[in-house]
């Protein structure tokens, strides 16, 4: 990038430089920095329009705050590109999300300025109590700000950490950055509640309030009462957080650096717990993405004249979420049962067209994965059978409402479950790694993975139609372009698929390995089974293999640890047969971001890498009456 169409930005390496300049110049940092930002993740892709919305906060919080003596909080951090650029990593921000290139979101070993690794929502507030509890009895002058947006207010933690703060009245500001959208518009009561305060006779009141806000304070004699009265607007009376002991201030413009800069150093002086509501608009700066912020919400690479390309027609292979999207959609119209639950992800999940299609039949429980489940429960108890669309990375929020409120009860839920396995550029907060680890030792469920389109959806059919929890994970991507039946097969459950016949050496995947396997199998002539389930698991098919097989290599998208590999280990110690045995896996270690492709061969799960690790210990004829067991990840 030409440094010299940002003579302000170009100005600042770190945030002490920001706070050496005159208030005056501020507005043209932000301009900067907004032009920036666009101009980088129009080349690298990522997350856009929740950045660009943030920009005047951004500045205006590092001007202000001693940072990093002050730690500043991003929740989910997927707005943090604006905080990175200020933070030293301008000259890299371009590599965001690549092989080792800068990190998806904030991440301490990347910067002093990142105080927190983070990628799931909600957590900012308890994080940032906690650190402003040690601080404040370790008697240290700092403070820690947690910025959180409108949705992820929606998230249960959110309020847990309200409830404490309200209570134990520590000093603490919390920033609302509220754009009422989340990924797509914002859903719930609170947002139905943060919207009224800005309409009707509230509304008319916020240019008072804010002129309030930006008077100077009082003298230093005055006390700190009479500051609070004096910063504290004509809002209406007793608000949600007030009743929950947590000051509430605002609404005020996010856009408006000056202006927030004079209110954040009021506000600063006000001890106790506060809660500034910062009214900011996703996209703001750039057309395309203020009239389009869920497009706009993570972006592929784009000519910022033109904006993002949508692709208008299919390509030959559909991705995974396509399959699911399709056949939810099917399905609801020949069972009326059929209800669909997303925590915020209708986009990334599939669910734009059900929605569309079935508006009675979905719901978006906003970021609450606890709840989704939850709520799932009550559904399957009355009679419906629901559907959770969700993310393996997000289903982890939700594990004991998996076991304790669905399979305890042996409730008939479908978990589609997508992003399973390693995720790519999204990095290690958002791996979809462990679940066929977490999800295989609760009794009751039903575990599957396809291999392909078809599997896909002869799976999600095959679980819809178990009297009982049962759960499909899937990649992110497209599968291998095998075409899919419109139709409703199922599979027989607990079966494996015999996929070719070898010698010596069998080949045991597990979903979306499928492919690599093939290839491996046909270089060394091995036999390959395609396993389908992993729980129930095809103890015949294992249990014969190992018979006639001197070495068994299992693969799988998921840890070694627990995974779907350990499960077949357990049947052949269960059957006392004794066999050579490698569990090919995600390593126990957390994998940084790049590529999919590039984060699987890292853990040796491409072809080539599985042939290696095979002729590591094979052809060994003489092993066939040993016993070896390795684990490679
Ligand atoms: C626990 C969890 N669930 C879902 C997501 C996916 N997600 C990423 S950003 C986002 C929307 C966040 O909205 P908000 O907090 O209002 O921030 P904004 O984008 O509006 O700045 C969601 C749902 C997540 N990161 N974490």
């Amino acid at each position: 990038m030409d440094t010299n169409d940002y003579p302000y930005l170009d100005k600042i390496e770190l945030p002490a430089d920001l706070r050496d300049l005159p208030l005056t110049q501020i507005p043209n940092v932000c301009l900067d920095l907004r032009n920036y930002l666009l101009a980088s993740v129009s080349k690298s892709g990522g997350h856009l329009a929740a950045g660009l919305g943030v920009i005047e906060l951004t500045v205006a919080l590092h001007y202000v705050f001693n940072t990093p003596q002050d730690k500043l909080l991003w929740d989910v951090g997927h707005q943090s590109y604006p905080h990175k650029i200020l933070t030293g990593r301008k000259q890299q921000i371009e590599s965001i999300r690549t092989r080792g290139g800068l990190g998806p979101f904030p991440c301490p070993e990347e910067s002093e300025y990142d105080c927190f690794t983070v990628g799931h929502s909600s957590t900012s507030i308890g994080a940032a109590l906690g650190m402003n509890l040690s601080f404040q009895l370790g008697k240290r002058a700092q403070q820690a700000v947690p910025i959180i947006g409108d949705g992820g207010l929606t998230a249960g933690m959110a309020y847990e950490a309200l409830n404490h703060l309200g209570d134990i009245r520590a000093n603490m500001l919390i920033i609302l950055n509220d754009n009422e959208m989340s990924i797509s518009p914002n859903v719930g009561a609170m947002t139905n509640y943060l919207t009224r305060m800005l309409t009707g006779r509230v509304f008319s009141t916020v240019r008072e309030s804010s002129k309030r806000l930006l008077k100077p304070v009082p003298p230093m004699w005055e006390l700190a009462r009479r500051t609070e009265e004096h910063v504290k607007g004509m809002f209406a009376p007793g608000t949600l957080f007030e009743e929950m002991g947590v000051r509430y201030f605002g609404p005020v413009d996010g856009h408006d650096s000056t202006s927030l800069i004079k209110t954040l150093r009021n506000i600063k002086q006000i001890e106790g717990p506060k809660i500034l509501h910062v009214i900011t608009k996703k996209g703001q700066g750039y057309t395309q993405a203020e009239q389009d912020p869920v497009g706009y919400h993570a972006v592929p690479t784009f000519d910022p004249n033109i904006g993002i390309q949508k692709k208008s027609t299919r390509s030959k292979t559909q991705t995974y979420t396509q399959v699911f999207s399709d056949w939810i959609c099917d399905m609801a119209e020949r069972d009326s049962r059929l209800v669909a639950i997303t925590p915020a992800m209708r986009e990334g999940s599939g669910l734009v067209r059900f929605e569309k299609e079935f508006p009675e039949r979905y719901y978006d429980v906003a970021i609450a994965e606890q709840h989704a489940v939850t709520v799932g429960a009550g559904m399957a108890i009355a009679g419906h059978k629901p559907v959770v669309a969700i993310y393996s990375t997000f289903l982890q929020r939700a594990y004991d409402q998996l076991i304790h409120d669905v399979a305890v009860q042996n409730l008939p839920v479908l978990f589609a479950i997508d992003r399973a396995g390693v995720v790519g550029p999204d990095g290690k907060t958002h791996t979809g790694s462990y679940d066929l680890s977490f999800l295989r030792c609760i009794p009751n469920m039903t575990i599957m993975a396809p291999a392909n389109e078809c599997e896909t959806r002869q799976m999600l059919q095959t679980g819809f139609e178990i009297d009982g929890p049962s759960a499909v994970r899937y990649p992110r991507g497209s599968g291998p372009g095998n075409v899919v039946k419109n139709d409703f097969e199922t599979l027989e459950i607990g079966v494996a698929q015999k996929i070719r016949p070898g010698k010596d050496i069998a080949i045991l995947s597990f979903g979306s390995t499928l492919a690599a396997a093939e290839e491996v199998g046909e270089a060394l002539d091995a036999t390959v089974i395609n396993m389908r389930f992993i729980k129930p698991i095809d103890e015949n098919i294992i249990t014969e293999i190992a018979k006639t097989h001197s070495l068994v290599v299992t693969v799988e998208d998921n840890v070694v640890m627990g995974g779907a590999g350990s499960a077949v280990n357990e049947v052949l110690a269960h059957h006392q047969l004794l066999v050579n045995l490698l569990n090919l896996g995600l390593p126990d270690h957390f994998q940084e971001h790049g590529s999919r492709e590039e984060l699987l061969a890292d853990a040796g799960l491409d072809a080539s890498s599985i042939t290696t690790s095979i002729k590591k210990i094979y052809p060994q004829r003489d092993c066939e009456h040993k016993s070896a067991h390795v684990v490679s990840g």
